[in-house]
């Protein structure tokens, strides 16, 4: 039993790496898949394992459960329950393993099994080099973070809008085996990539809509309707001299603004935009970050949507 991050790219291509190696290596036939989620009511990871079988979790957070066999993650967060870092420093099995410096899960098992087990698969490589550039974000340029032209892009999206456990039953051992161009080409893709470019097309006309640039910032205040997810990069296409972008979602539930440094920028970031969201109470990291507020609450998020914008151009 493969346990991955679930409705990502890199927990299916984690998923699908190590399938190849336990396909190859220990004669491993049947595989059953199961995508875990980031929620604050989610059931503990422990229930997810299965007595008797190989147990393996990827791209997610540890746990000390006796029935985990295999465990890969490149998330700083991954020792959540209380104790868990002092038991995986202390397991003796060299089977569980974690490096926070890595960009992907999928690079960070292809690296351990090449080291410690000399296996390779060079036919998964591009898959590889793919699941380092989108869970780092490392994209080119502003037109490939927002495309869903390249292969990659398309099943990224797809993935992340459709993929439960029915649907990575088939797209993991499929990306296990087969090249990013035959899968984006096929139905399991081209029957989902529709919907999913109308909706991006339709948020990016309505940034451009809404969207202006002030100074070093491009802002898009989308509150007039209510709206549930941003596009990340879809504001320095639109404004690639920007440095900053700030974005400001609404719907009844709550008030969302998003700040971001552009990657591409060609200036040094001199604001630290966790720091900048701390002082509204929200969070993030050096490069970006938010603030969410009740959504009874826009004329403040428009207040404070105003002031970011003030703060960050000076
Ligand atoms: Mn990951």
């Amino acid at each position: 039993m493969i346990a991955h991050h679930g409705h990502c790219f890199d927990g299916a291509c984690s998923a699908a790496i190590f399938t190849r190696y336990l396909r190859e290596r220990e004669n491993q036939r049947s595989f059953v898949y199961r995508g875990l989620a980031y929620e604050p009511n989610a059931p503990p990871i422990a229930e997810k394992l299965v007595d008797g079988a190989i147990n393996a979790i990827l791209d997610f957070r540890y746990t000390q459960s006796p029935l985990l066999t295999w465990y890969f993650d490149h998330h700083v967060s991954a020792f959540q329950e209380p104790g868990s870092k002092a038991h995986f420093d202390a397991d003796t099995t060299k089977k569980k393993f974690h490096d926070g410096t890595y960009g992907s899960c999928t690079k960070f098992i292809a690296d351990i099994l090449r080291e410690h087990a000399g296996w390779e698969a060079p036919d998964l490589n591009e898959m590889i080099r793919w699941a380092d550039i989108v869970d780092a974000a490392r994209f080119a340029n502003a037109d490939v973070a927002t495309s869903l032209d390249e292969p990659a892009m398309a099943i990224t999206a797809v993935v992340q809008e459709c993929g439960d456990d029915a649907f990575c039953a088939e797209m993991i051992p499929r990306l296990a085996s087969e090249g990013l161009a035959a899968i984006a080409k096929s139905p399991i893709v081209e029957s989902r990539i529709a919907p999913i470019r109308e909706r991006q097309a339709a948020l990016t006309e309505r940034m451009a809509r809404a969207g202006e640039q002030k100074g070093v910032v491009a802002h898009f205040d989308l509150s007039d309707q209510p709206l549930d997810t941003v596009a990340k990069f879809v504001g320095y296409k639109l404004f690639p001299t920007a440095m900053y972008s700030v974005v400001l979602a609404w719907t009844p539930r709550r008030a969302k603004l998003s700040v971001g440094f552009n990657p591409w920028s060609s200036r040094p970031r001199k604001h630290n935009i966790a720091e900048l969201c701390e002082q509204y109470g929200g969070g993030g990291h050096p490069v970006v970050g938010a603030i969410s507020l009740p959504g009874t609450e826009l004329p403040k998020a428009r207040r404070v949507f105003a002031e970011l914008i003030e703060k960050l151009n000076t």
